[in-house]
């Protein structure tokens, strides 16, 4: 002890944590408040935190990891011990699921009850249940501790391949006083939390080997490129290689859906007859039909040679976990991209022209037809004429952030709408989960200050709807539009049983989804057409005030599942 912490002025747990957040450029809390940690949300507040007191913690849970995807900084979210916890721990796991930065902070009961199991208020081993959870988990059980806990936290949270940790703190340790002095000395600002990661030259020269010796060569952006805030380097190797591109959901707007080397329109024939395909922060999972199968590798193209590809991850271990990769490059993107593209050379030979030209033709093709569909305006409204209003809502707003869940209304949305500008578009992501929308709607509210749009299911919308009030309270530019066909995926599902509940599917016919807003003081209308419905959209975008839009949508419209119909186990393609 030096003499410097004999000031007599302490400090205690509760202060340190804001200290310690706060140190670490982290200026917004989403939480649910109640013992032990009602305090600390209003001493964070009272230190200039902005803390978002949500209604449920899943909600808190999915804002924080929104905010950690659109920041690169860990979004953290604070909830209560056992119940508290659980609730978050959702939003925990698909952040980590999803390669979000995210920290779950729960209060938590006294360690030596809960460890002898005698029933202690909300008793519960918080820290055993969440490891296998997530990318990492602390507790910390000593004020002078806080400063590493909470820096392993967010180095954990950032470095490597981002993901969710959780932080325990039990109760006791809030009250916990020690000297003010040794307690600021006792904070770390993390230096570098996610360092470069620069691929080997052996590995840069082996994937442009592979990549110069491509006939009909294929760049795939992931959301991993979307979070890298590399897009100039990404565009950079799209522009200057003249290579057809393709963005998974959310890497959508990393360069404009309207690009002419975007291959969206001929996504089907690109996956199949592709000789060398570049992954770029994408992983080869079911969203790619794991990289073999049907979607990939035509009879051309197998008798071509087959399809090789080059993988760009931050994570070592990703390559070859559904199929062999050729030249896996090691590294962040920003890096990686940059090495490739000056591993090119000055002198970069466009693909062959038949290749680019027979892409072309297929993407007009398809887009035509895709203009004669949009064009029409069918009483009531099927999703296409819907989503051709949010379309054109977001090409008058390219700065505006879309969030979209559903079945139908998910991907129908995700090729329907263009996106214009990197992360702006926010989705149920890598486990296709129903109930991020109005907790993602929040963050990406708070953290950009633009006009966010929440393209949403009603089914899907019910998951988080309570949050409409949370969007009211904080008075957040948010225009929910509820896609009301009634029920999931339909509305005219039948009981089986031809008894009297309705089946399990369908939902109260001709719901009022927009009184929910009116309820809390926002803004509610019906928009029964596509007029009615850009009217009511570009007033909202207008005056940014908390607005639900009930569109209602023709109950016949869906198909089951969406565009997933294939993975339920009674579908047609999976009877033997
Ligand atoms: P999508 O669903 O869009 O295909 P995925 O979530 O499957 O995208 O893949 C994202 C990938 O990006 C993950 O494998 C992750 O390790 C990787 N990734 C995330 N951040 C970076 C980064 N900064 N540099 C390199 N790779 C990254
Ligand atoms: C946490 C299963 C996938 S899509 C969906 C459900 C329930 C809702 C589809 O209906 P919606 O869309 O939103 O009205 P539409 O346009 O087709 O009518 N629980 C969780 N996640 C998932 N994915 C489900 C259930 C599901
Ligand atoms: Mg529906």
């Amino acid at each position: 002890m030096t003499n410097e912490t004999q000031t007599g002025e302490m400090t205690d747990g509760f202060n340190l944590v804001i200290d310690a957040l706060k140190l670490n450029g982290i200026d917004n809390i989403y939480a649910l408040p109640g013992i032990p940690i009602t305090d600390l949300t209003r001493k964070a507040q009272t230190a200039g935190m902005r803390v978002i007191s949500f209604r449920h913690e899943q909600h808190a849970g999915n804002a924080a990891a929104a905010a950690g995807f659109l920041t690169q900084k860990p979004g953290i979210c604070l909830t209560v011990s056992a119940p508290g916890f659980l609730n978050g721990l959702t939003a925990l796991a698909n952040a980590t699921t999803n390669c979000f930065p995210m920290i779950l902070i729960s209060g938590s009961s006294e360690r030596e009850i809960v460890d002898l199991q005698q029933g202690d208020y909300e008793e519960m081993d918080q820290l055993a249940i969440a490891k296998p959870l997530c990318k990492a988990a602390f507790r910390v059980l000593h004020a002078e501790d806080i400063g590493v806990g909470v820096a392993r936290a967010i180095r954990s949270a950032l470095s490597g391949r981002p993901g969710g940790v959780y932080l325990d703190l039990p109760a006791k340790l809030f009250s916990q006083a020690m000297d003010a002095v040794a307690g600021k000395a006792s904070l770390i600002k993390v230096v570098d939390p996610a360092p470069k990661q620069i691929p080997a030259p052996e590995a840069v020269q082996r994937a442009v080997n592979l990549l110069k010796s491509a006939k009909k060569p294929l760049i795939l952006l992931g959301k991993g490129a979307a979070y890298a805030q590399c897009d100039a380097e990404v565009r950079a190797l799209v522009e200057k290689t003249g290579i057809p591109y393709l963005p998974m959901s959310m890497a959508k707007g990393l360069l404009p859906d309207n690009h002419a080397q975007s291959a969206s329109a001929a996504r089907s024939y690109v996956l199949a007859e592709a000789d060398v395909v570049v992954l770029v922060g994408a992983r080869l999972n079911w969203l790619l039909s794991h990289g073999k199968g049907k979607t990939w590798g035509s009879k051309d193209a197998k008798e071509a040679g087959g399809q090789q590809f080059i993988q760009i991850d931050i994570s070592p271990t990703e390559a070859d976990s559904n199929v062999a990769i050729a030249a896996p490059l090691v590294g962040d993107i920003g890096s990686c991209v940059s090495a490739l593209l000056a591993g090119l050379g000055s002198n970069i030979a466009k693909p062959p022209a038949e290749w680019t030209g027979a892409v072309s033709e297929k993407k007009d093709k398809n887009l035509t037809k895709m203009a004669e569909t949009l064009a029409k305006t069918p009483s009531p409204m099927n999703f296409h004429s819907a989503l051709n209003v949010v379309r054109n809502q977001i090409k008058a707003h390219p700065d505006a952030v879309l969030v979209n869940e559903g079945a139908n209304t998910l991907d129908f949305a995700r090729s329907i709408v263009d996106m214009y500008e990197p992360r702006k578009r926010l989705d149920v992501g890598t486990w296709g989960i129903m109930g991020i929308g109005m907790g993602f709607a929040i963050a990406a509210a708070v953290e950009t200050g633009k006009p966010v749009i929440a393209v949403e299911g009603d089914s899907a919308f019910g998951f988080s709807g309570m949050e409409v009030e949370t969007i009211c309270r904080y008075n957040l530019p948010v225009c929910v539009v509820v896609f009301n066909n009634n029920g999931i995926y339909r509305g005219t599902d039948v009981n089986g049983s031809g008894g009297t509940d309705v089946a399990p599917t369908v939902f109260v016919k001709n719901a009022r989804y927009e009184m929910m807003m009116q309820a809390f003081g926002g803004v509610g209308v019906v928009a029964n057409t596509a007029a009615e419905l850009d009217k009511a959209m570009t007033e909202a975008i207008a005056s940014g005030k908390p607005t639900l839009i009930n569109a209602i949508i023709d109950e016949t419209a869906g198909t089951e599942s969406g565009r997933i119909t294939s993975l339920n186990p009674t579908s047609a393609a999976n009877k033997k």
